[in-house]
């Protein structure tokens, strides 16, 4: 039985980077007959930098109706929010005390987040033991994540196999799923940048909530390469092939198939049909979004998420225990 988990941070509003590499993988796991989902709202993770309490309130209902309103099924998955589930934070604790401070201090991410900051809370260093607490809390087989994730799952991978050497066979040790096209989208304006919630550049970014009008002009704006070909070559041209990722991520076509269409005729047309494909493809979850973000559906789906998701946490978390020499009655 294969047992899929994953989730995204609500620290922002959700960009189409977040869809590509993550949200429309969890849609396409569901369809696997012999598998288990779970997709939930790390909210803990997104406090290890600032969040407004309002904001952060709002935008983790959100973050579980874009799953929805995207095509996660909250019959053939569990949907909640990480911080209903008490087991995440007392087994991050437990493997905060496995995970070492040079591992830890070796993850890019913890580096690209704090650099130049001069107030780094903690918890933004230990985010990846609580990363690794999250997966392994459900056993989880295989994890859908973005390129820049991966470090993450390794990690993850390295502190289960520690602990089951140490203490005996606790946890399940899991492998990312990472797609090839889609995995790491850039920013508009700077393909050398990942496409990020908290780039204070709202033209880097198309939002899932973006108005038709809105995306076509980002679109038209996002920086190209100088020579006018619609080309895929990543080290020669990366802004035009990010467009191009998107651009097959959105109209389900192949890039070979994008290219040739557009072949000989400059970048005009190419981004005015890429803007079509995103727009045709986002309305229909806008308008899903827009019916269940604040309603009793919502409230309910989450509830009965996090008690399934509980009834397993809990389970792994008295063996980890157990295995440590806790007292468990
Ligand atoms: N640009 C991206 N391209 C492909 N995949 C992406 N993901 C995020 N951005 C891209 C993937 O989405 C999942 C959820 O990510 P997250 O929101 O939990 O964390 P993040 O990667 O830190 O996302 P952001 O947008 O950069 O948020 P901030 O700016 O708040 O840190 C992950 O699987 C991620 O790989």
């Amino acid at each position: 039985m294969k047992r899929f988990l994953s989730g995204i941070k609500p620290s922002g509003e959700l960009n189409i980077g977040g869809y590509a590499g993550a949200l429309r993988q969890y849609v396409a796991m569901q369809q696997e007959s012999d598998a288990e989902n779970f997709y939930f709202v790390p909210d803990l993770h997104a406090v290890t930098v600032p969040q407004d309490p309002k904001e952060l309130h709002q935008r983790s209902k959100e973050i579980a109706a874009y799953y929805i309103a995207a095509g996660v099924d909250p019959k053939k998955s569990a949907i909640f929010l990480q911080s209903q589930v008490s087991a995440h934070a007392e087994l991050g604790w437990l493997m905060e005390t496995q995970a070492y401070f040079g591992e830890l201090s070796r993850m890019t991410q913890f580096k690209d987040k704090s650099e130049g900051k001069d107030a780094v809370s903690s918890a933004l260093f230990t985010y990846p033991a609580l990363m690794a607490a999250d997966i392994l809390l459900y056993q989880a087989t295989h994890v859908p994540v973005g390129e820049d994730q991966k470090q993450h799952v390794e990690l993850t991978r390295d502190l289960a196999n520690r602990f089951n050497n140490k203490f005996g066979d606790v946890f399940t040790v899991p492998e990312p799923i990472i797609q090839e096209v889609g995995c790491r989208i850039m920013s508009l304006d700077d393909p050398g940048k990942k496409m990020s919630k908290s780039n204070p550049n709202k033209s880097s970014y198309v939002l899932m909530l973006d108005e038709p009008d809105t995306i076509r002009k980002k679109l038209a704006r996002a920086v190209t390469d100088s020579d006018m070909q619609v080309r895929y070559d990543w080290e020669a041209k990366p802004a035009v092939s990010n467009l191009l990722e998107i651009y097959s991520v959105f109209s389900g076509e192949e890039i070979p198939v994008i290219e040739k269409r557009y072949e000989g005729q400059g970048y005009g047309a190419f981004k005015k049909e890429l803007a079509e494909a995103v727009i045709a493809k986002l309305t229909p979850i806008q308008e899903r979004f827009r019916e269940i973000v604040d309603s009793e559906e919502l409230v309910s789906i989450l509830k009965d998420g996090a008690e399934r998701a509980a009834a397993i946490a809990d389970e792994t978390l008295r063996k980890a225990k157990q295995a440590m020499g806790f007292v468990v009655f």
